[in-house]
């Protein structure tokens, strides 16, 4: 196995590009591949400042690294989510990770800072764990990206997530993700700009791009992620790329290129709330919400008056 630029032995083969790579020139795919989608969805201008959420997975690590490598002044936000040792180890990668290579990185504890954490939320509130853990996330994010005067939040979203988001999507036909389902979204009143860098990328070639860069990720997966329905999802794209490589690039990006226009952008979303309500702002924090005080506010309220949840200890892989 040869590497196609330089015919020098391979380390890695990605069948969607025909082609084998040696460490060298994989590396510069990986990057390459993230400026592309950088210019050609306008995601960042040069000098711009991004805040990177960073999980301490393979994927937003990578992202990361990358725009470092690009030249961005990347600044890392980890949230503290109290997922017991799950988090534990999350958060010890991304501060390793931010120590080695001396990047900038913002902690924010929901317990310390919030005086809630995600079990407590889920269980308080009875919105599944990922419901409340993606409200927080999505609130907590928008705030630290505003108030630290950054251009763009980039989270670590790849190829395989975005396929199998959009595949979920569209066999439900739920029109209004489906006019959201894009790897830009420009910043709005409330809302700083939303960019997925990392969509040109599989899982695969970015758990590849960390292990040849020596970054120690998380290799655990959350132990509240239940259902699981997106990694069926993912299992059934993985089976069409098996018989037909790029299957998973062509629904995307001819997705985006032929169809995602046709679909309307709904106002911006305050789960819970009255679709039709005008948007105003949160009596609390200030937030765009269509109701009187946000649901991210109505969560936190909820889970501050609830007894702290308390995850049994999960086995450790790493
Ligand atoms: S961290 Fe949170 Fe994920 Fe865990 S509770 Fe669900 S959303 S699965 S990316
Ligand atoms: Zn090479
Ligand atoms: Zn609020």
């Amino acid at each position: 196995m040869k590497c196609r630029v330089c015919r020098e032995p391979a380390i890695i083969d990605i069948r969607r590009h025909n082609a084998n790579f040696c460490v060298e020139h994989f590396l510069r795919l990986c990057r390459d591949q993230v400026a592309k989608a950088i210019d050609r969805f306008d995601m960042l201008q040069p000098g711009e400042r991004v805040l990177v959420a960073v999980s301490g997975g393979k994927d937003s690590l990578a992202l990361w690294d990358i725009l470092g490598e690009l030249g961005y002044e990347a600044h890392g936000l980890y949230l503290g989510l109290g997922i017991g040792d799950y988090s534990d180890a999350s958060g010890e990668a991304v501060r390793a990770f931010a120590r080695t290579r001396d990047l900038p990185l913002i902690e924010v504890d929901l317990r310390d800072h919030e005086g809630f954490d995600v079990p407590t939320a889920a269980a308080a509130s009875r919105r599944s764990p990922c419901s409340a853990c993606g409200l927080s996330k999505r609130h907590l994010f928008d705030r630290v990206a505003l108030d630290g005067g950054f251009d763009a939040l980039a989270t670590g979203h790849n190829l395989d997530d975005e396929a199998a988001v959009l595949l979920g999507n569209l066999v439900k036909w739920e029109v209004d993700y489906l006019a959201r389902q894009r790897p830009v979204l420009p910043a709005g009143d409330g809302f700083p700009r939303k960019i997925k860098p990392l969509v040109r990328l599989t899982e695969r070639e970015t758990a590849a791009y960390c292990v040849v860069r020596g970054i120690d990720y998380q290799v655990d997966e959350c132990p509240m992620a239940a259902g699981n329905r997106q990694l069926r999802l993912k299992e059934t794209l993985n089976d069409l790329e098996r018989r037909s490589p790029g299957a998973k690039h062509d629904l995307y990006f001819r997705f985006l290129d032929r169809a995602v226009d046709r679909f309307v952008d709904p106002p911006p979303e305050d789960a819970g709330d009255p679709p039709s309500a005008s948007v105003g702002r949160c009596d609390e924090c200030g937030a765009p919400t269509t109701a009187a005080v946000c649901a991210y506010c109505r969560l936190r309220a909820t889970a501050r008056r609830a007894e702290p949840v308390a995850l049994a200890p999960t086995r450790r892989r790493r």
